[in-house]
């Protein structure tokens, strides 16, 4: 079992037991004794189920475990030993509704820490709970007419106001220094030489053909995706990008290309953003090879779903064989590109660029012919070895080269089950296929440092942010949401470890920009394969991710969750040079 499904597990458990406590309780106030005594049994067990996914947690080195120890711990065995005992010897079952009460309530009240409140854990958020606890208890026995005596109600009253007090004022007051502030001074762009590759790009709302049917979109030029930008490395790329009717303004940012940072395309951080009448134009070398691509930052997550993306391609010499480029994207819910057929002679080297170009993972398989992974997010693998019959998951903004020489039968490569580009007929059912771990593929080459001079931890999870004008249920990062999570600061030079945990229930795929990282080890265990260098990683519930970078490409970068909604409900932070 992953930790993923341990912790989703640990989630349902904790949520029957609270459930079955507060039911135990309100079939105890009704005097149904056998309903009572069901639910309160069924609740122990969940209580005792418990212990057994938080133990497996614990073991599987998951960083929270301590963390439900501590906040859940306490609460529900008070809650068991107010609980049990009285069930055992009540003459009423209605004498027994209170502490069964109580059990449910410390066991929500627990959950709500969980869900709403998250990582860190803070003095004001158990205060507060506590404080909520005992005030339903309280207004249980008034309403249940129960009554403690009046020395036990005042000290409970008299706790619970002052946890309140108390607890509300740590759960707003800001945990964090302010992250650095970005004026509009921005850096100016390098020198770098005569233009070798001119391109305009124009973004626009446009009406365009998918899947036979006419769909609203942002376009550059008029298409989704925009065009297709290749160079042969040593290129200098000049693209003009003009904003014709885009309200919400446009930028290019140039998805794992290490370019200068004015060049990166993120509005209010190394640029305005494009609005409609202007234009910028973006210069630079292309100095890395491999597949990549573009796409607008900014409100990056609604205008990339509505087709402000493209190709990037830059090639060591100019292309031999077939190299196709397959990016993949929904558009109004319909799949991109259009299946594409087309016969390739029998010896012929294939490459298939396989871009990821949503915000969520999709899975690739190719069948018909055996394959290696040539390179992922541009980078080239060590000694990859042949596969087949196997998938592979590309993470969103992520990118993998497949190569593989034709063979006289059709070959085809599925994505989610669809075929997307095909030799010619090809029947597979690739659903059940293994799927390639990159951490174990390739062969292994000694990591270029051995220690680390910045260390930061990224903890990435949802919870209640309280610093805006409404109150939000944000994707948060070390606690916090965008604007609020503090700047990383680097000098140039340092070797940087991040530490990327996901204690959330969903993917997050972890694009920092200006930089490619090494991966060091996941969930404990060290990367065994080729040196893996990405800048698009998919981490998972539960994952704790190692990666490291030299910081040689100064400037404020951005370094963000690539599902784009969550980028935009806070999980975004930035990464500057001092
Ligand atoms: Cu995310």
């Amino acid at each position: 079992m992953s930790i993923g499904s341990l912790i989703a597990a640990d989630l349902v458990i904790a949520v029957l037991a609270a459930a079955g406590w507060l039911g135990g309780g309100a079939a105890a106030a009704a005097r149904r004794r056998l309903l009572a005594l069901a639910l309160a049994g069924f609740a122990l067990l969940a209580t005792v189920g418990r212990a057994v996914t938080v133990t497996a947690l614990a073991r599987a080195g998951w960083w929270f475990a301590a963390e439900k120890v501590l906040i859940a711990g306490p609460l529900t065995l008070a809650a068991v030993a107010v609980a049990v005992p009285r069930l055992l010897r009540a003459g009423d079952i209605r004498s027994v509704a209170v502490p069964l009460l109580f059990a449910g309530y410390a066991g929500s009240g627990a959950l709500l820490v969980t869900v709403l409140h998250g990582y860190p854990a803070s003095a004001g958020a158990g205060l507060l709970t506590v404080a909520g606890v005992l005030a339903a208890t309280a207004v249980s026995w008034r309403v249940l007419g129960a009554r403690p005596s009046g020395t036990v109600s005042r000290t409970a009253v008299a706790v619970a106001v002052g946890a309140l007090v108390t607890g509300t004022g740590l759960a707003v007051a800001p945990a964090a220094a302010p992250a650095v502030t970005h004026d509009h001074r921005y850096e100016a762009a390098p020198e770098v030489g005569e233009p070798t590759r001119r391109f305009t790009l124009t973004a626009g709302t446009a009406t365009v053909r998918v899947s036979g049917r006419d769909v609203e979109a942002w376009a550059f030029n008029g298409q989704v995706p925009g065009p297709e930008l290749t160079a042969t490395v040593g290129d200098v790329l000049e693209v003009t990008l003009r904003n014709r009717d885009i309200g919400r303004g446009v930028t290019l940012h140039w998805h794992g290309y290490d370019v200068p940072n004015s060049q990166d395309g993120v509005p209010d951080v190394t640029q305005d953003a494009v609005l409609p009448g202007q234009e910028f134009v973006y210069r630079f070398r292309a100095d890395q090879v491999g597949t990549y691509w573009y796409h607008t930052h900014s409100v990056s997550d609604v205008g990339v779903r509505k087709g402000l993306y493209g190709v990037l391609v830059v090639r060591p010499a100019p292309a031999t064989g077939v190299d196709v480029t397959v990016p993949v994207h929904t558009l109004a819910g319909l799949p991109l590109p259009a299946p594409r057929t087309e016969p390739v002679g029998a010896g012929t080297p294939v490459r298939l660029r396989l871009i990821n170009t949503d915000s969520t993972t999709h899975r690739y398989a190719l069948a018909g012919t055996p394959f290696r992974v040539a390179a992922i997010d541009g980078s080239d693998l060590r000694g990859p070895t042949p596969l087949a019959d196997t998938a592979v998951l590309i993470p969103a903004g992520g990118r993998y080269d497949l190569v593989f020489t034709a063979p006289a039968t059709p070959v085809a490569l599925f994505v989610d089950g669809r075929a997307v580009y095909s030799t010619g007929p090809v029947s597979a059912e690739t659903g059940a296929w293994p799927v390639l771990d990159p951490l174990t593929y390739g062969v292994a080459a000694p990591v270029p440092w051995s220690r680390f001079d910045k260390e930061f931890p990224l903890v990435l999870d949802r919870g209640l942010d309280l610093h805006g004008l409404l109150p939000r249920y944000a994707h948060t990062v070390n606690g916090a949401a965008d604007p609020d999570i503090p700047t990383q600061v680097v000098r140039r030079g340092d070797v940087v470890r991040f530490t990327i945990v996901n204690r959330s229930l969903v993917v997050h795929p972890w694009h920092l920009h200006g930089h490619h990282v090494l991966v060091l080890s996941r969930n404990g265990k060290p990367a065994t394969g080729s040196p893996l260098w990405l800048d698009s990683f998919d981490v998972r519930p539960g994952d704790v991710w190692e990666v490291a970078f030299r910081a040689d490409n100064p400037g404020t970068w951005a370094n963000h969750c690539h599902n784009l909604p969550h980028a935009d409900a806070g999980m975004m932070l930035h990464l500057t040079y001092s």
